[in-house]
């Protein structure tokens, strides 16, 4: 009797564990069939050269290499701008920041630079039937003109594509340091109103100018307004006590509430804009990352959000949607050191070049300012390889309209959707690289910059950004570092380069035009 009932038993276990099998098979089979998710992780100030995958021996960072080995890592990738509104602008609306006179480092009460019927990546993306959402830093503007901070502020990133948001406004060194959740400050009391303003300080608020004893961190230049959490910022700020943020904490909150929206809306496709903020200034890493890289606090942020990224890549694994999930790696601009705060960031720098061997930096027309480490990622259908095409954040949204079964034409963005998924190695032809107003050129492996006024060492920051009488001639491919200027012994090459430069920018050099300003 008792065999008979383990039989049975037996019998009825395998034809279970078939028919769950089965079951798994048809869901698999239904996952692959889904249009993807697509997550863009992208990083605040990240250098070229920060990054062990790109070449850093004295930090390491497993996570993102982990993504550069099992997918593209593009060595020609750049940002639109070397400042963080214009790239982030051209990221979302797949255009170029020098068509938008206001496309600048924006202050916390600067208006929304996006305009509600402007095309933008999220909304080519929820037109194709996905959920959408950005968890980090805007810093694109936010309202109309006068935000109240205490009610719906709106226009913002729900008015232009995202169905979620939960953003700062602006940058950790600027006010108000809150966060907001669809519009919403988060944390807000009624009765202490929060009231922001760039020009005057509010009667009686400390600052740090008026009480130093009152920072923490000290301030190199600009940076002496309010004072929150012993941290002198930009503007001022008054009010709003208990909704402001805890700096230690802000790389642990943007990644919960990144795994937490994976998590609940993983059974249809989204589009998630993971806006990280490291390694801008000021740099506060949690505790447990204190002095882990040896080279100060800017070190210590960078193996932040590696770790950061690890987990959110858990994350997608723990979900079951790793295979179904491309991911794009990238960096707002180039590298700074001293962007305003003393924070050890030049004094233990080692042998680190966040360069990468690249001129120039944050701010700068050089190459430094808008290459960046650049990543696609895939798994399974991704193959691993390195690749040289030009590729540009502002082609995102072509590209992905192409993914995802839809074209778009309207903007800038060009569709190299099969270079991004290592099916081509042909990147854009031409790119117009930005920096605080300036443009250039790179087409091929040539560079062209026109002569700019102002001085080319930006002194506080200690930044070549690139200003010179003359024009620039460079060939990146065999002179990475751009010393060699060959405007004047390759007079064919210039010509040429200012031929298509002068077509993309509208400039007719035929009248005399030597400098190109447009702000
Ligand atoms: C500059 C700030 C710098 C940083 C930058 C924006 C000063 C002196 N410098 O004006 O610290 O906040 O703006 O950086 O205030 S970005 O990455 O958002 O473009
Ligand atoms: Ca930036």
């Amino acid at each position: 009797m008792k065999i008979v009932k383990l039989k049975f038993l037996l019998v009825f276990t395998l034809v279970f564990a078939i028919s769950c099998k089965n079951k798994q098979e048809k869901k698999v089979a239904k996952e692959s069939e889904k249009k993807p998710n697509i997550v863009v992780i992208y990083l605040d100030d990240l250098g070229y050269g920060d990054i062990s995958a790109y070449g850093a021996t004295e930090l390491q960072t497993p996570n993102i290499d982990a993504l550069a080995a099992g997918g593209i890592k593009f060595t020609n990738g750049y940002a639109s701008s070397a400042t963080c509104t214009p790239s982030r602008y051209a990221l979302l609306t797949g255009t170029y920041p020098w068509r938008n006179k206001d496309a600048k480092i924006l202050p916390g009460t600067a208006p929304l630079l996006i305009t509600t019927t402007q095309q933008t990546l999220p909304k080519v993306l929820r037109k194709q039937g996905y959920q959408t959402a950005i968890v980090g830093k805007w810093h694109l503007g936010l309202g109309t003109g006068h935000v109240n901070w205490n009610e719906r502020i709106t226009p913002g990133p729900n008015e232009v594509g995202f169905d979620q948001s939960y953003i700062f406004a602006a940058t950790q060194d600027r006010v108000p340091t809150v966060y907001i959740d669809n519009g919403t400050v988060v944390g807000l009391e009624k009765n202490d109103p929060i009231e922001v303003d760039y020009k005057n300080n509010f009667k009686g608020e400390p600052t740090a100018l008026t009480n130093p004893e009152m920072t923490t961190m000290k301030w190199h230049h600009g940076h002496n307004n309010s004072i929150v959490n012993g941290i002198p910022r930009i503007g001022y700020m008054k009010g709003g006590d208990k909704a402001k943020w805890s700096d230690i904490d802000i790389a642990d909150n943007f990644l919960a509430r990144a795994q937490n929206y994976v998590k609940t809306h993983k059974e249809k496709p989204f589009f998630l804009y993971y806006a990280m903020n490291e390694p801008h200034v000021p740099r506060t890493p949690h505790p447990r990352f204190v002095g882990k890289s040896g080279m100060g606090p800017r070190g210590d942020v960078i193996l932040e959000a590696d770790y950061m990224i690890g987990e959110f890549m858990k994350t997608l694994k723990e979900e079951g949607i790793l295979e179904n999930t491309l991911i794009v790696f990238s960096s707002d601009n180039g590298p700074v050191l001293n962007d305003g705060y003393y924070d050890d960031a030049v004094e233990k720098l080692g042998k680190h070049d966040p360069k990468g061997g690249l001129r120039g930096g944050k701010y700068s027309i050089f190459e430094a300012g808008t290459r960046v480490p650049f990543i696609t990622y895939w798994k399974g259908t991704i193959k691993p390889a390195v690749s040289d095409a030009i590729v540009c954040q502002m082609d995102l949204l072509s590209s992905l309209a192409t993914l995802t079964g839809t074209t778009d034409t309207t903007t800038d963005s060009k569709d190299i959707l099969n270079t991004l998924l290592g099916k081509s190695d042909k990147g854009r032809g031409d790119l117009i690289l930005e920096a605080t107003g300036k443009t250039a050129l790179r087409s091929g492996d040539w560079v062209y910059i026109p002569a700019y006024k102002g001085k080319n060492l930006r002194e506080k920051v200690g930044i070549e950004v690139g200003n010179f009488p003359y024009e620039q001639l460079y060939n990146v491919k065999e002179d990475k570092g751009e010393q060699n200027n060959l405007a004047k012994s390759n007079p064919e090459k210039l010509t040429e380069m200012k031929a298509i430069f002068g077509k993309l920018r509208g400039i007719d050099y035929t009248k005399g035009v030597k400098e190109v300003e447009f702000r």
